[in-house]
Parts: C-alpha cells; sequence; structure tokens
C-alpha cells in the first residue's frame, strides 16, 4: 500500500483487440449498458484497447469530475475518428474538434450569438412560442387519430435553431425540410458510436455500406449549409446582426478588415459551416429526442401527466400561454424534465475525452493521448446514489414540501461539466419547459387502442434515441372552445 503509487494503470480488459467489435456486433447490449455491466468485473474505471488506442471508461461521479471539473483542461481533448473527419472536416467544428484557439474563439462567438437572442427583439422565448402555437394548432387538427408526433416536434424544434442560425424557417411539407430529416438520421446512425472503422482505420480501404451511407447524408447535408452561407454573404451587412451566421461572418471580416490569416485563427468558410452545422445538428437531434422521450414516459406514467395538468391548471390555467417566467412555478413539470434527462440521458457517453498531457485519474496514472469515455448511464443508473434507479420518478426531483425543485445527487451531469459542457443547456432547457407546458396544457396524449406501449430501451447512436411509437393528442376539455377564441397577444 502507498509503495505502488507512481505506475498504476487502471484494471485493464483481456483480449483486447476482439473488444472493439465485441461492442459493436457481438454484445447483445449497447456500449452503455456493457459498459456498466463491465463495472461489476473490473471495478468503477477501467481501461480497454480499441484497435490501438487505449480508452479508459468511468463509471462513477467522483473520478467523472476529476476528469470534467479538477482536471478539466488536461481531458479537455478529443480523438480524431474517420467518421467524425468526415462530418467536420477534420474537426474544424466544436463539438468534435481538439482542444485549441480556434475552438475556444468558435465557443465564445456561439455563446455570445445566443446570449444576444436572449435580449433582442425577437428573444428566443418568442421564437419558441411562435413554433408551440403553431405545432399546438397542426395537433388539433389531427385529434383522436393515432399518429406519431416526431415530425411535427422535430420541424418546431428545427424551425427554432433554423431562426437563431439562419433567420429562416420551414413550413410543413417542405421538402428542404424532408431532406434534412433523411440526412440528419442517416448521420445520427452512422457518426461516432464506435463502429469498426474508428476503431480499425485501414477498414475504410474496403467497401463499406455505412461509410458510404454516412458520406452520402454529408453531401447532402453540406450542400445545404453551402447554400445558407451564400445566401447570408449575398446580403451581409456590417450593421445588423440577423443570426449566428452572420455573427461568424463579421468575426471573418473583422480578420481579413486587419489582414489576420483567416486559416491561422480558425475562419475559413470551412470553419464557419462546420461550426454553424454542429449548432444546426445539436439544436435539432437533442432537443427533439429529449421531447420524445419526455412524451413516451407520460404514455406509461398517465399519473404523471395528470399531476403536470393539474400544476398548469392551478397555475397557468387556460386565459394565456405558458412564459419563461412560469418557470419556478411548475416545480413539478421541472422535475419531470430532469428525471427524463436521468433516466434517459441523450448522450450517455458524452462525446470522447482524451488526455492532453500525462497525468492521473483518481489512483492510476494516465498517459497522454489516452481516450477518456464518461459512462454518464452509469452515473444516472447508480445504486449508491440513486433509489431503483430504473423507477421513472419525478418526485425525487422535488423538495420535502413539493413547492420547488432539488438535486438528490450529485451522480448528474445530463450536459456534461467543465471546459466541453454543453454549449446549448440554457437553450434545451427554455425548449423543453415551453414545448412540453404548450402541449399538455391544451392536449392529453394517450396511447390509442391497438396499439404497444412505446419502447423505453432506445437505439443507442450519437444520441439515444426512441424507437418510433405513436399516440393521441386529444383535446382537453376546456380547450375545445378555446383554442381559437384566445388568441394570446403578445405572440406573433
Ligand atoms: C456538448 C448534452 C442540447 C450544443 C454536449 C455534451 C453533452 C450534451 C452531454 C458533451 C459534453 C462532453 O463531452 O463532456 C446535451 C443535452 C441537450 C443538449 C442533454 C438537450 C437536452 C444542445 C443544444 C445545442 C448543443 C440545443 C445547440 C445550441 C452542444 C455543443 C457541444 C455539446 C456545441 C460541444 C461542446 C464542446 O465540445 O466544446 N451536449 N446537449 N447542445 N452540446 Fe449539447
Ligand atoms: C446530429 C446529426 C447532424 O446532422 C450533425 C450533428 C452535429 C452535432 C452533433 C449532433 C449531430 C448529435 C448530437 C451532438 C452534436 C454535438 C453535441 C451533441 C453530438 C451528429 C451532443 C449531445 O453531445
Amino acid at each position: 500500500h502507498g509503495f505502488l503509487t507512481d505506475d498504476r494503470s487502471p484494471p485493464s480488459l483481456p483480449s483486447l483487440p476482439i473488444i472493439g467489435s465485441l461492442l459493436s456486433l457481438r454484445s447483445e447490449s449497447p456500449p452503455h449498458i456493457f459498459f456498466q455491466k463491465l463495472k461489476k468485473r473490473y471495478g468503477d474505471i477501467y481501461s480497454l484497447m480499441m484497435g490501438s488506442h487505449k480508452v479508459i471508461i468511468i463509471n462513477n461521479h467522483r473520478h467523472a469530475k476529476e476528469v470534467l471539473l479538477k482536471k478539466g483542461k488536461i481531458f479537455a481533448g478529443r480523438p480524431r475518428t474517420v467518421t467524425t473527419d468526415l462530418l467536420t472536416r477534420d474537426g474544424k467544428d466544436i463539438a468534435f474538434a481538439d482542444y485549441s484557439a480556434t475552438w475556444r474563439f468558435h465557443r465564445k462567438i456561439v455563446h455570445g450569438a445566443l446570449c444576444l437572442f436572449g435580449e433582442g427583439t425577437t428573444s428566443i422565448e418568442k421564437i419558441i412560442c411562435r413554433e408551440a402555437r403553431y405545432m399546438c394548432e397542426v395537433l388539433a387538427g389531427v385529434q383522436s387519430s393515432a399518429i406519431d408526433l416526431a415530425p411535427e416536434l422535430t420541424r418546431a424544434v428545427t424551425n427554432v435553431v433554423c431562426a437563431l442560425c439562419f433567420n429562416s424557417s420551414y413550413k410543413r411539407e417542405d421538402p428542404e425540410f424532408e431532406a434534412m430529416l433523411q440526412y440528419s438520421q442517416g448521420i445520427v446512425d452512422t457518426v461516432a458510436k464506435d463502429s469498426l472503422v474508428d476503431i480499425f482505420p485501414w477498414l475504410q480501404m474496403f467497401p463499406n455500406e455505412e461509410l458510404r451511407l454516412l458520406k452520402q447524408c454529408v453531401s447532402i447535408r453540406d450542400k445545404l449549409l453551402q447554400k445558407k452561407y451564400e445566401e447570408h454573404k449575398a446580403d451581409y451587412s456590417d450593421n445588423v446582426q440577423r443570426d449566428l451566421l452572420d455573427a461568424l461572418l463579421r468575426a471573418k471580416r473583422n480578420a481579413e478588415n486587419n489582414n489576420v490569416s483567416t486559416n491561422d485563427v480558425g475562419l475559413t468558410e470551412d470553419h464557419l459551416l462546420m461550426t454553424v452545422g454542429d449548432i444546426f445538428g445539436a439544436g435539432v437531434e437533442t432537443t427533439t429526442t429529449v421531447l420524445k422521450w419526455s412524451i413516451a414516459y407520460l404514455i406509461h406514467h398517465p399519473q404523471v401527466q395528470e399531476k403536470i395538468q393539474e400544476e398548469l391548471d392551478s397555475k397557468i390555467g387556460v386565459d394565456r400561454h405558458p412564459k419563461l417566467s412560469d418557470r419556478g412555478k411548475l416545480p413539478y413539470l421541472e422535475a419531470t424534465i430532469r428525471e427524463v434527462l436521468r433516466i434517459r440521458p441523450v448522450s450517455p457517453l458524452l462525446i470522447p475525452h482524451v488526455a492532453l498531457s500525462d497525468s492521473s485519474i483518481g489512483e492510476y496514472t494516465v498517459q497522454k493521448g489516452t481516450r477518456v469515455i464518461i459512462n454518464l448511464w452509469s452515473l444516472h443508473h447508480d445504486e449508491k446514489e440513486w433509489k431503483n434507479p430504473e423507477l421513472f420518478d419525478p418526485g425525487r426531483f422535488l423538495d420535502e414540501e413539493g413547492n420547488g425543485v432539488c438535486s438528490p445527487s450529485v451522480s448528474y451531469l445530463p450536459f456534461g461539466a467543465g471546459l466541453r459542457v454543453c454549449l446549448g443547456e440554457a437553450l434545451a432547457k427554455m425548449e423543453l419547459f415551453l414545448f412540453l407546458s404548450w402541449i399538455l396544457q391544451r392536449f392529453t396524449l394517450e396511447m390509442p387502442i391497438g396499439q404497444p406501449l412505446p419502447d423505453l430501451q432506445g437505439k443507442f447512436g450519437v444520441v439515444l434515441q426512441p424507437q418510433r411509437y405513436k399516440v393521441n393528442a386529444r383535446l382537453r376539455a376546456c380547450w375545445e372552445k378555446n383554442l381559437h377564441i384566445h388568441p394570446d397577444s403578445d405572440v406573433e
């Protein structure tokens, strides 16, 4: 004891090269569950080889916080993989970019642009409410038929992020929107999920169906981004900043006017396109996924839905729509959102981190270049931290009187933490609150007769998505006449 602290590696899995393929091919379970199971045999922290890369898997909050917060700067790197390089033109974005001045600069620009929207005349709140209203009108029109809500939810969420990125929006059944749905699903299914080409890059040499699909989807996305970029360049003005793309263009112009090389500071056309592509992609896929999980759980737990509706009825009523300033008044809804983010984290393995120098985690030494995967699934399902972690219970996030939300465990990081913390946390929380409160104020979501309950397993990709399911959105009694008689005056 104490003598061997110098060179201790975490327990490592045997028969190393096979493990890589085990994860995606042999194991019955998706990787986050497989990694959680391995905890029983190897402990909370262990290592394995993926091809030639050493990977450390972390399954508890103490080590996770050491990596993300205490040693955040050391572990702020990102690995380069075949699929993310294809998606981001070799890491010229934010999420899959290695730690660098360019990465930091782009985070700052995005952060600034999002803050401006908080204050500007077309505030984020107004944009979200406009989309929520439109979505509710559509749902009212298709009442009492079993429908998959996903396309309507996605369109609403897409339009919010479209307004932020491109100052534009999509109409229903717009062919460009339909194309976007297609390519984005293709990317979610194939990118960054430890497929074999990422573990064994030389596999690229051989025909590979998944990689072909990814390339095709990325090329459709790139054409769409390029089109938006050309349009913006054509009517750009230094005097007005309409959206994120304008903010990025302004930074580029500034550099050019000061004779700074755009390549050196990371403001080439590629960088701009990839950053806006990241925000657009993250903006659409994450929030939509959480809305789909929320509704799936509400269908499974009608008593939770009823409680949210009681809260909405007593705190807001039917004479006005929910606003951001109501957030503090609706603790049960807030607790439900937190519980959904716990039980089905959007990004159960975060995005892999990389050690930028030799360091340590707990009592173990870690060499520079080691990849570190934080298994958020293990943190959120840790029996030492959560009572019946498999149980969906928003009540665990309520204080004793039930009048406010609380944090029952420190083993909860739905948005990550530290230098690489999610850039869209505030935006996502506003959207989740407003969309869910608008829907549940007006509709009761029910299982259509003869349909199976939504599957709660989820399919693993770069985000953990639920399988498709159908619901009935039934207009609540008090809204049958109300929907059109009370056009809220403060939302256009
Ligand atoms: C990164 C969660 C919504 C933009 C992340 C990470 C997580 C996360 C876990 C990885 C942290 C890490 O690797 O340590 C979520 C959840 C969301 C959500 C649960 C919805 C409920 C959004 C939205 C945006 C966004 C709406 C866009 C505005 C980003 C970006 C990164 C990121 C750009 C990469 C940050 C970096 O690597 O520096 N998010 N996110 N996210 N998120 Fe989100
Ligand atoms: C989603 C599909 C899009 O077509 C491209 C895209 C860009 C950014 C990615 C996002 C995808 C998935 C969710 C990611 C986001 C960056 C941060 C976010 C990975 C692949 C999360 C949850 O970490």
